[in-house]
């Protein structure tokens, strides 16, 4: 085994100590009023009325439990930790308790794939980037069978709890799947944890989603490597797109970290054609220094933000449910699609994930905005070098070592799953607040789910989804990007982060992100 693997397994998880003491806490429902879309309500009868809990001193169950967990979607570092932290709190209320993993994600549940989860198998992936414990899928629980499988199979195992440790539309699925135990007299509890690297899982109790962290500084690494090549070497413009589906987090959080010469946030909403002639802009004011090189960000969810290319999107979805194909799409709709290379036009059709989510992840908008930019430049005839090199940073970052910070904030989300199950909490996400501070300030609280939907359509019908939460343009990370960026386009000002660090100073081990702070 390799000698960092051995260290990082024996890492112990910086946590609250309350969580430690399971016997001794209790989640208690806040007295404050639900917040909440009324017009929800009558979707989630049982669990809309429900507030908010949060973890006071007081005298907790002792009862062996059985829970069943499932991981769901993209991978995000830390996912480990958080069935550590479910196993460790199960044990420490009761050693007779027992944890069934779903294999593969919610069709695991729904085909009744499980196993038992041990102490020695956990053991081994504590504080280990990954999902492969027991694997993830994407599969969207909505038929009325699969919602009367999922029962039946709880049932059978008489699963006091449901962990979904998953993303937006993930906990979309924790919600329905609570309300529906609920209204079917179903006694297993359904716990969501937030988990993706995009972070756009977020609202005013829920300051980050895990693997956001890890993902960050992992894709910030290789950025600040590129930068200092780009400025060794002088030749290349690079291209780097960078996962997170819909919203920029990611690619700001990594601005803000390496300073690139630009980086597109996609909810800045400009056109296409304002995207193309920023790039060429900035390519013959740098040749104008001397500077024939540079480094561009480009978040994933770009397309999705151009009005023109959403337009487009939002009817391709629709069609493509309907079984249509792209011919019938509208002219101006129609007239764009088939001006795009024809490889992105292919990527364009790819299909749709259960959750009606178009592959943003495959399409390659860096090598849409290298043609668009040798275009442009043609037609301002441009005479210096135009070298572009596209790259895509995406799955490098989903299963990296989760940082110190994601390795404790994973750990302690397990922790507060099985005790909302415990305490017998339905339909609720578990977060921590003050999560920038010392782990003796966290703050754990259960938010009921339903609070953070809204109506939104997908696959050409009205859904209910957890609203994702996008780059805030008001607030202090963008102001504070927004101000230094024009400098960082011609006086290269690249940072160089490095490898994520585990031991020595604190203040390089246990940073939070940017955009957290
Ligand atoms: P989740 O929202 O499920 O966490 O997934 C995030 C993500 O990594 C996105 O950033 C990316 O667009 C997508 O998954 C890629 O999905 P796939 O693994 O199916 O290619």
């Amino acid at each position: 085994m390799h000698p960092l693997q051995k260290k990082r397994l024996e890492y112990i998880p910086q946590i609250p100590s309350l969580l430690l003491k399971p016997n001794e806490v209790v989640f208690t429902r806040k007295l404050q009023e639900r917040k909440g879309a009324s017009h929800l309500k009558h979707l989630f009868p049982k669990t809309w009325e429900q507030r908010g809990a949060e973890l006071v001193a007081g005298n907790g169950r002792k009862t062996p439990l059985r829970i069943g967990l499932f991981f769901s979607g993209g991978q995000a570092p830390g996912g480990h930790n958080v069935i550590a932290g479910i196993w460790d709190t199960i044990q420490r209320i009761s050693t007779s308790s027992q944890l069934i993993g779903f294999i593969n994600g919610p069709a695991g549940l729904i085909e009744k794939k499980w196993r038992y989860l041990k102490g020695g198998e956990i053991d081994e992936v504590r504080n280990m980037g990954g999902f492969d414990l027991i694997g993830s899928g994407r599969t969207k629980i909505e038929t009325p069978d699969q919602f009367s499988a999922c029962l039946q199979v709880c049932n059978e195992l008489t699963l006091d709890g449901l962990v979904v440790i998953g993303g937006d539309d993930s906990n979309t699925n924790a919600a329905t799947l609570a309300e529906y135990f609920l209204v079917n007299e179903c006694p297993t509890k359904v716990v969501g944890v937030p988990k993706t690297i995009d972070g756009d899982l977020r609202s005013d109790e829920i300051e980050m989603s895990f693997g956001f962290d890890s993902a960050c500084k992992t894709y910030a690494e290789m950025i600040g490597n590129i930068a200092r090549d780009a400025k060794s070497a002088k030749k290349y413009t690079h291209f780097i797109k960078l996962m997170g589906r819909s919203a920029s987090h990611i690619t700001l959080e990594c601005a803000i970290a390496t300073h690139p010469n630009l980086a597109l946030i996609g909810e800045e909403g400009k056109n296409l054609e304002a995207i193309v002639a920023e790039i060429a802009d900035l390519i013959e004011t740098r040749k104008g220094q001397g500077k024939e090189y540079g480094v561009i960000l480009i978040p994933e969810g770009l397309l999705e933000f151009i009005p023109e290319m959403k337009a487009l999107i939002v009817e391709l979805n629709q069609l493509l449910a309907k079984g249509e194909t792209q011919e019938s799409l509208k002219q101006k709709n129609k007239t764009l699609f088939y001006s795009l290379p024809s490889k992105i036009q292919a990527q364009l059709l790819l299909e749709r994930d259960s959750h009606g989510n178009v592959a943003l992840s495959q399409i390659e908008t860096e090598e849409l905005l290298i043609e668009l930019v040798k275009e442009e430049l043609g037609r301002r005839s441009f005479k210096g070098k135009f070298s572009p090199v596209a790259h895509f940073f995406g799955y490098e970052g989903r299963s990296c070592y989760p940082s110190n910070f994601d390795a404790n904030y994973c750990y302690a989300l397990g922790c507060m799953a099985a005790l909302g199950i415990r305490d017998e909490m339905s339909g609720a996400l578990c977060a921590i607040q003050n999560l920038a501070q010392d782990q003796e300030a966290w703050q754990c609280s259960l938010v009921p789910i339903v609070q953070l939907m809204q109506m939104e359509e997908r696959k050409g019908m009205q859904k209910p989804v957890i609203a994702k939460a996008l780059v805030n343009l008001e607030s202090k990370p963008f102001l504070h990007f927004a101000k230094n960026r024009e400098s960082w386009k011609f006086d290269d000002e690249y940072q160089n982060p490095g490898p994520m660090q585990f031991f020595g100073e604190k203040e390089i081990t246990d940073t939070v992100p940017f955009t957290m702070r």
